[in-house]
């Protein structure tokens, strides 16, 4: 007889950042989470996470939207039910609730948690068996000034702790977006990788110019030029140029990417937990993005340590991820609330070991960032 759901609480946790984050819709200052606690009947507790940029900037779901559908319209459901039946689960709350993929992100995260807990096993194996231990890991280098990015990006270098970096740009002219980029390129040299997301800020015109800019440039790969629903111009664009686009808000699951690759995309795919509803769902999207001979890359909703955590036991089990990762979430924030932070080193990050997600809460931390009204 397995345990049953005793209890679940849904918590927003304010954290602000190291230093202002600039996207091309939003600039952040602090990173909300939602961190949910499941207790069962046999007294485990399991950790998950919901958590996006900017509030409603960057999908439609805020933290305070999850924390409602799980206070109201989860919690119900889910207390009495047996625990470690996932699948039974997934499929109850996808029958009574169309769409909020982070809100069940942060559920599944917790249950596998839970079970890992149980059963005296990492979530990696519940996902099949990590195949790596250290994952690589990129930074995005967001402060808007050309000179800190690059003061960032050397002193990053030189200490190890990462050596490929991610721009976002967008929010300025195309040319000044161009040049501030080359200017980066130019400084931290050939063997660093340099990327840029635009984050949908630019119509297919755009894209073509920047495009060829960027290739020019020596950019090694483009994330989400376009905006999201727009598949045709995703598809042409990577008919035309070298250059690989990464397509991150245009494909929240294995359907929608499936749908992508038909139309004739070729390129990357940044899978994320938050957007296809939890790291299992990711790793259904990654078998799709494989069959079509789509590159892999480990993506981010700048999630806290728990929910970055829960996304590399699922990039774990992966043999290739071609553009590696961007798992980098709790070090842009000032402080975390668990126990023993992640261990970022040699441009990358190590898997947790222990059972469940290897995560432990701070009490004290948790009880000073939490929301209070
Ligand atoms: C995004 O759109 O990819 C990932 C890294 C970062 O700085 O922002 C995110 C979101
Ligand atoms: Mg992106």
């Amino acid at each position: 007889m397995s345990a049953t759901i005793q209890s679940i609480e849904a918590i927003l946790v304010d954290i602000p950042t190291i230093r202002p984050h600039k996207l091309s819709m939003t600039t952040m200052g602090v990173q909300t989470m939602v961190i949910v606690r499941i207790k069962d009947s046999s007294g485990l507790e399991g950790l998950g996470e919901a958590t996006t940029i900017g509030g409603l900037a960057y999908g439609p779901e805020s933290p305070e939207s999850v924390k409602l559908t799980i206070d109201t319209y989860f919690r119900p459901q889910l207390i009495g039910q047996p625990s470690d039946n996932r699948n039974t689960l997934r499929v109850m709350l996808n029958r009574s609730t169309r769409g909020n993929n982070l809100a069940k992100s942060a559920i599944e995260t917790a249950l596998l948690d839970l079970q890992g807990k149980r059963l005296n096993c990492p979530v990696s194996d519940l996902l099949g068996g990590a195949v790596h231990s250290h994952i690589p890991v990129l930074w995005t280098l967001a402060s808007g000034d050309t000179a800190k990015d690059i003061e960032e990006s050397l002193s990053l270098i030189e200490t190890g702790r990462h050596c490929d970096f991610k721009l976002k740009i967008g929010s300025r002219a195309l040319m000044d977006d161009v040049r501030n980029v080359a200017a980066i390129k130019a400084a931290v040299g050939e063997t660093a990788s340099v990327r840029v997301d635009v984050n949908q800020a630019w119509d297919e015109a755009t894209a073509a110019r920047g495009m060829a800019e960027l290739q020019a440039a020596g950019i090694d790969l483009v994330e989400q030029p376009t905006p999201m629903k727009d598949y045709a111009a995703l598809v042409r664009l990577s008919q035309k140029f070298y250059l690989p686009i990464l397509a991150d808000e245009a494909v929240a699951d294995a359907s929608e990417l499936y749908s992508l690759a038909a139309a004739g995309f070729s390129g990357a795919v940044a899978l994320k937990i938050a957007k296809a509803g939890g790291p299992a769902r990711a790793l259904e999207q990654a078998a799709v993005a494989q069959a079509a001979g789509i590159g892999l890359y480990g993506g981010t909703l700048l999630e806290g340590t728990i929910g970055t955590v829960s996304a590399l036991h699922a990039w774990s089990t992966l043999d290739t991820l071609r553009w590696g990762t961007e798992m980098f979430g709790p070090l842009l924030m000032k402080d975390d609330i668990v126990i023993k932070p992640l261990n970022f080193h040699d441009n990358g990050v190590d898997l947790p070991e222990g059972p469940g997600l290897g995560i432990d809460i701070d009490e004290d931390k948790l009880a000073f960032y939490r929301r209070k009204a």
